[in-house]
C-alpha cells in the first residue's frame, strides 16, 4: 500500500458519517427531506403514491382498513394484475428495452436477453400452458428452481392467472420441497434438470423427484426446464412431467388475459425459518406487496427505467422476488440475474459482470462483501466500475469495515451505500437511509422509512433510550405487510403479534409488529440492528431455525438429543455449531460427524451445514429443564460465560469448552 493509500484508509477508519455525493443527489429520485414529515402528517393517505406507481383495472376505496388488527387490509376493492404491471403497460413505450439479462455461470455460453416485448410472449405462452395443464385462479403453484430466466418468468406467468406460487430455493433439500408442497396443498411443480455451479453441471432434477415422492398428495403436473442440455443427467421425464420448451412451444403466440385480481387476493407464499421447527408460510398480496416493492425500488434502490439494475440474490428469497423480479420490472428497468457465484471463474467475475453490462446499481449482501475484501482489491481494480451510482446490502448486519470497503473500493467514494433491514415478512425494505436525503454512518442502517413508526423498547414495550440495546418494533401496518401465515392466522398473531399487543383490542393503536430483532437506536434515530432474539440464525444471510436443524440432527441414527446455535463467523456472519448427545453404544467419531452433517444436508440442504458438531454427555441445562442455549453460545464464541450457577449440571461446561477448543 502506498503511503496516500494508507492515510486514505486511516481517515476512512476513522470517518462515520458520510453525505451522499453532490453529483448522486442532482439526480435522485427522492430528494426533498419534507417527505418525512408529510408521511407523518398523512397517514395512511401518504401511501397513495405508491400505489399510483401501479396500473389498475378499478381504483380502490380505501387506502387501508384497520377495522380488524392485526388483519389489515390495503387498497381495498381495487382490480390490478401484477404480471400487466410488470409487462403489458411497458410495452408501448419500452417493448424494446431489456427487462431481463441473464447471464449464465459458464463464461463460454451466450447469454440471454429477454426484452419486455419477449418476456411478455414467453410469459403469455407459459401461462396459457399452465392453465392447459389445469392451473385454476388460487392454485398454489410450487418452483423449485435455481438462477434461470425461467423462473420469472414462471411466477409472472401465475400472477397473470392468478395463481400463487411458492418458491422453494433451489439449495433446499428433496425433503424441504416435500415439507413445502404439502404445508400448501400444492399440486403444481415447476422445476429444472439442473444448473452450474463453479463449474459443475449439478443434477436438480433428481432431488426434485425426490421430493416429490415425498408429498402426501395427487400432484397433477411437473414442468422441467431443461437447462443443461447436453450436460444433462439423463433422467426421463415420468407420467405427468412436462418439458417446458415443448409446451412453450405449442403455446406459441398464445394471449392470456390477465386476471382482474383483487387488491388483496394472495400474489405468493414464500416459507420461512421461525421458532419452530415448522416453516411458516408468510402470504403476500398483490396490491399492498407490489406497490411496496415498486415504491421502495425508486426511493432507495432509486432506480430508473433506463437504468441497468443488478441484485445478486437467488429469486428463492425473498430479496430476489422483491427486488429481482417485482420492483425492478414494476418500474420497467433492465434487471441483471445470474446464475453462478462471485468467484469463478475467477474472483473477479461480479466486476467483469458490472464492467460489461454497465450496472448502474448493485444490491449485495454483508457476506459477499466481506468475501471481495478477504480476495483483495486488485479483482475490482481489473474492472472499470465507474458505472455504479447506488450500492445496497442486506440480509444481516454489515460491520462498518466491510461498509467501507465497499464504499470505498466498490463505489469509489462516489456511490451512496444503503444498508437495507426488511424480512420476507415485511415485503420489502423498512429501515434505511433514503439515498438522495440522508447522510449514511456504517454499521446503522439508518432511519425508519417515511410513514413507518418503528420503535426500539424494552421487554414491556417502553421506549428504550438512545444507545442501549433493546428489541425492533414496528407500530403501525405497511402495505408490503405480510396479510397472515398460511391458513393459520392463530400462529400469525402468536408469533409477530402476541409479544406487544392487546390482543383483545380491535383499536389498531394497540397493536404491534414484533420481527423478532434486537436493536438500538441513536440521538439522530438511526438504527443499528444487533440480530435475531428468537432461534434463529443468519448464516451468510440465510435464515435458518435452529430448531429445524435440531430435528434433522434427532432424526439420525444414534443420537439423542441436540442443541443448536449461531457462533460469530468472520465470513459468514454466524455459523451453525451443533452439540450432540449421542445414545449409548454410539461412539461420536469421524463417521458419526458425517452422518449428522448428512441428516442436515438431506433434511434443509448444504447452506444449514454444521461448521462443529461437539459431542458431548450433557446439555448445560437450567434446574427446569430448559438448556440454556446462551452459554452454548458463548462457549462457541469463546466469550466469557455467564452466571452457571443456576444451572443443574454447570460441571458440563467446563467439559464442552475443552471439546470446543479441540474442534478449532
Ligand atoms: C430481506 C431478508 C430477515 C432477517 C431480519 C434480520 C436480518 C436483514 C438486515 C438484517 C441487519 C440488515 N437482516 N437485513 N440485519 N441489517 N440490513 O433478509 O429477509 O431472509 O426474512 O431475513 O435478516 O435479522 O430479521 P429474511
Amino acid at each position: 500500500m502506498s503511503e496516500e493509500e494508507g492515510q486514505l484508509e486511516a481517515r476512512l477508519e476513522e470517518q462515520e458519517e458520510f453525505e451522499p455525493s453532490e453529483e448522486f443527489v442532482s439526480q435522485a429520485n427522492v430528494t426533498d427531506e419534507g417527505i418525512y414529515e408529510e408521511f407523518e402528517e398523512d397517514w395512511p393517505g401518504c401511501w397513495e403514491g405508491a400505489a399510483d406507481l401501479l396500473d389498475w383495472y378499478e381504483g380502490y376505496d380505501e387506502v387501508l382498513d384497520d377495522s380488524n388488527p392485526p388483519f389489515y387490509k390495503w387498497f381495498t376493492d381495487g382490480k390490478l394484475n401484477v404480471s400487466d404491471n410488470c409487462l403489458d403497460r411497458h410495452l408501448e413505450e419500452r417493448g424494446d428495452e431489456v427487462a431481463i439479462e441473464w447471464v449464465g455461470e459458464p463464461t463460454d455460453e451466450e447469454n440471454r436477453t429477454f426484452t419486455y416485448e419477449e418476456l411478455h410472449r414467453e410469459v403469455n405462452e407459459f401461462a396459457a400452458a399452465l392453465r392447459d395443464l389445469g392451473v385454476e385462479e388460487d392454485d398454489v403453484v410450487t418452483m423449485y428452481m435455481p438462477m434461470v430466466p425461467e423462473l420469472p418468468v414462471a411466477m409472472l406467468a401465475c400472477a397473470r392467472i392468478g395463481a400463487p406460487h411458492s418458491v422453494v430455493f433451489a439449495g433446499f433439500s428433496a425433503e424441504a420441497l416435500a415439507t413445502r408442497m404439502n404445508a400448501a396443498d400444492s399440486e403444481f411443480l415447476v422445476t429444472c434438470d439442473g444448473y452450474y455451479r463453479r463449474g459443475d453441471a449439478l443434477d436438480h432434477l433428481e432431488k426434485a423427484n425426490e421430493g416429490l415422492d415425498g408429498v402426501d398428495h395427487d400432484v397433477e403436473a411437473t414442468v422441467v426446464v431443461d437447462r443443461l442440455g447436453d450436460d444433462g443427467h439423463g433422467h426421463d421425464l415420468r407420467d405427468g412431467q412436462h418439458d417446458y420448451a415443448e409446451l412453450v412451444a405449442d403455446h406459441e403466440g398464445a394471449e392470456v388475459e390477465p386476471v382482474h385480481r383483487d387488491a388483496e387476493d394472495m400474489l405468493f407464499l414464500m416459507y420461512t425459518s421461525g421458532t419452530t421447527g415448522k416453516p411458516k408460510g408468510v402470504k403476500h398480496t398483490t396490491a399492498g406487496y407490489l406497490a411496496w416493492a415498486a415504491w421502495t425500488s425508486q426511493a432507495v434502490l432509486d432506480i430508473k427505467p433506463d437504468d441497468t439494475y443488478w441484485c445478486s440474490a437467488d429469486i428463492g428469497w425473498i430479496t430476489g422476488h422483491s427486488y429481482i423480479v417485482y420492483g425492478p420490472l414494476a418500474l420497467g428497468t433492465t434487471s441483471v440475474m445470474y446464475e453462478g457465484t462471485p468467484d469463478y471463474p475467477e474472483r473477479d467475475r461480479l466486476w467483469e459482470i458490472v464492467e460489461e453490462y454497465e450496472v448502474d446499481q448493485l444490491y449485495t449482501a454483508p457476506t459477499a462483501i466481506r468475501a471481495f475484501m478477504k480476495w483483495g482489491k486488485q479483482f475490482p481494480e481489473e474492472h472499470d466500475l465507474s458505472s455504479l451510482r447506488l450500492l445496497g446490502t442486506v440480509g444481516e448486519p454489515i460491520n462498518p469495515r466491510a461498509w467501507k470497503w465497499y464504499y470505498q473500493h466498490i463505489g469509489n467514494e462516489e456511490c451512496p451505500v444503503v444498508d437495507t433491514w426488511w424480512q420476507t415478512e415485511t415485503g420489502g425494505m423498512m429501515v434505511t437511509t433514503l439515498p438522495g436525503i440522508k447522510k449514511m454512518k456504517p454499521g446503522s442502517a439508518g432511519p425508519p422509512l417515511p410513514g413507518l413508526d418503528v420503535r426500539i423498547v424494552d421487554t414491556k414495550g417502553e421506549e428504550v433510550e438512545p444507545g442501549r440495546a433493546g428489541y425492533l418494533t414496528v407500530n403501525k401496518p405497511w402495505p408490503g405487510m405480510l396479510r397472515t401465515l398460511y391458513q393459520n392466522d392463530e400462529r400469525f398473531v402468536n408469533e409477530y403479534w402476541a409479544e406487544y399487543s392487546d390482543t383483545d383490542s380491535d383499536d389498531p393503536e394497540d397493536w404491534v409488529y414484533f420481527p423478532e430483532d434486537g436493536a438500538k437506536i441513536d440521538e439522530d434515530g438511526y438504527i443499528t440492528v444487533l440480530g435475531r432474539v428468537d432461534d434463529v440464525i443468519n448464516v451468510s444471510g440465510h435464515r435458518l431455525g435452529t430448531m429445524e436443524i435440531e430435528s434433522a440432527i434427532v432424526g439420525v441414527e444414534g443420537v439423542a438429543e441436540a442443541a443448536v446455535v449461531g457462533g460469530d463467523h468472520e465470513m459468514k456472519g454466524e455459523a451453525v455449531y451443533a452439540y450432540v448427545i449421542l445414545e449409548d453404544g454410539y461412539e461420536g467419531d469421524d463417521d458419526m460427524r458425517e452422518r449428522i452433517v448428512g441428516g442436515v444436508e438431506d433434511s434443509i440442504g448444504p447452506i444449514a451445514r454444521p461448521e462443529a458438531v461437539v459431542f458431548t454427555p450433557e446439555l448445560p441445562k437450567t434446574r427446569s429443564g430448559k438448556i440454556m442455549r446462551r452459554l452454548l453460545e458463548q462457549i462457541a464464541n469463546d466469550e466469557e460465560l455467564g452466571d452457571t450457577t443456576t444451572l443443574r449440571n454447570p460441571e458440563i461446561v467446563e467439559d464442552i469448552q475443552t471439546k470446543v477448543e479441540r474442534e478449532d
